[in-house]
């Protein structure tokens, strides 16, 4: 079992004397190997040694995705190329992808990180695990793969995509784990209930997943549906992909892993730095990292840091699930709006089912927002004066939460797409 006490049960002294020896020596690394970085010390008169304390990584500029597209594809590496062991790559919205490199340390590290959040949420060596995340350059499929192979997991890499196949392979190979997105696995449920698979034919108790967010009502759901404990983790390909951090069986936060990867939460529009239990963007460097380290790198993901012991006994800080990205929050008509929140209206309402989709188009100079909703029972399309309660019950009700007046259309049961990966939930027309 890869439960790293001597990592994850620290007192937070004994964590942050880690933490600042790592921290000074990544800085030196990044400053003497990565010109990038010896550029941006410069001009600001920074040196390595100015970083005595933990509270001095506030006087290191923040390192951005642009930064990483302007050093394409390989300039912000800190060794050699014949040193680096494995690239990954995550494709942006826009134009080329961005590209990350991991020394054979980094790949232990790796392994190490996400083998802890295995064993947090509950999996050990007795089990068998489906991985349906994509293999290839994103880093779920081999970054989940390697941390599950550390513990001892017998892995089936089936990756994503051939739904029907995944179930059968899910009952053939009698896998007890399940890893991937969120709103694949819920697809997944679908394909299972239209192929007449029900809960005890399958032997499915836990799933593991992270690459995109879900709301506790959207969790609510997949447990209800899978009959399995599910458990989130969080990471990011700049950072090392997944094993950032991952909750355990208790499910109350994603645990850090922050011996590796050192947490702050900041205010997005000035930089400023907040405190624990303050809501804002995660910050984060790599404190071990060599291939491609990190020195706060800016992740546009809100959630709040919280410094309690858990439950289970690990002290490291948690974060709370991602409320969003600071850039795909919405703006409507001047009000800030998260799709999650229009998820957590919407999944467990009556007559609808958890499979939606927000558009945003201009009319006039009025932003226009519209949620598809898909109905449980297309018949209810006929039924004029019910379809129309509902309409308005949900309207009312992502009123109350959001303070916006969006049109809702109830659509028939699986119209809207389903994705074998992250989930596309909003189309933005409004700059077309
Ligand atoms: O999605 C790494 C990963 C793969 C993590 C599998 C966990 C499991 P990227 O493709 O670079 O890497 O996307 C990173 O995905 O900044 C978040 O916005 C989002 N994200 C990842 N996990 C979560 C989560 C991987 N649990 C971006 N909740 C991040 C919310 C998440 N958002």
């Amino acid at each position: 079992m890869i439960w790293n006490k001597e990592a994850e049960c620290l007192t937070r002294k004994e964590m942050e004397a880690v933490q600042l020896e790592r921290l000074k020596d990544v800085v030196k690394r990044a400053y003497e190997n990565v010109p990038f970085y010896k550029k941006r010390f410069d001009e600001i008169g920074l040196k390595p040694e100015h970083i005595v304390t933990l509270k001095d990584i506030e006087k290191i500029p923040f390192t951005t995705k642009n930064d990483l597209r302007d050093n394409y594809p390989y300039s912000l590496f800190a060794v050699p190329m014949k040193e680096i062991v494995r690239i990954h790559a995550s494709s942006g919205t826009t134009g080329k992808p961005i590209v990350v490199g991991y020394t054979r340390r980094d790949m232990e590290n790796w392994s190490e990180s996400v083998a802890r959040l295995i064993v947090a949420a509950g999996g050990s060596d007795e089990d068998i695990a489906q991985v349906v995340f994509g293999y290839g350059l994103f880093t779920g499929g081999f970054g989940l793969h390697y941390g599950l192979e550390k513990v001892g997991i017998t892995v089936v890499p089936a990756s994503s995509g051939n739904s029907e196949r995944q179930m059968m392979l899910m009952q053939d190979f009698g896998a007890t784990i399940i890893v991937g997105t969120p709103s694949y696995v819920l697809y997944l449920s679908e394909i299972a209930e239209e192929m007449g698979v029900k809960k005890g034919m399958h032997k499915l108790r836990l799933g593991l997943f992270g690459g995109e967010g879900h709301t506790p009502e959207m969790r609510a759901e997949i447990e209800k549906r899978w009959g399995i404990l599910a458990t989130e983790n969080y990471g990011l390909s700049e950072i090392v992909g997944p094993g950032v951090s991952g909750e355990c069986i208790h499910q109350c936060g994603m645990h850090i892993n922050e011996d590796h990867y050192y947490p702050e939460i900041i205010e997005s529009d000035s930089g400023n730095t907040l405190g624990y239990g303050q809501k804002g963007e995660l910050v984060l460097t790599t404190l071990t990292k060599e291939g491609i380290p990190m020195l706060r790198y800016r992740t546009k993901d809100i959630t709040i840091l919280n410094p309690e012991q858990c439950k289970c006994g690990r002290t490291n800080v948690r974060m709370n699930k991602v409320l969003g990205r600071t850039d795909d929050m919405l703006i409507i008509r001047g009000v800030n709006v998260f799709p999650s929140q229009i998820e957590s209206v919407l999944v467990g309402m009556e007559h609808i089912g958890p499979h939606y989709q927000i558009i945003v188009k201009k009319k006039g100079y009025m932003d226009d927002i519209e949620i598809n909703v898909e109905l449980i029972d297309g018949k209810m399309l006929e039924r004029y004066s019910e379809l129309e309660k509902l309409e308005n019950e949900i309207r009312h009700k992502l009123k109350t939460v959001l303070q916006i007046d969006a049109k809702v259309k109830l659509v028939n049961p699986k119209t809207i797409e389903r994705s074998v990966g992250k989930a596309k939930r909003v189309i933005d027309l409004r700059n077309q």
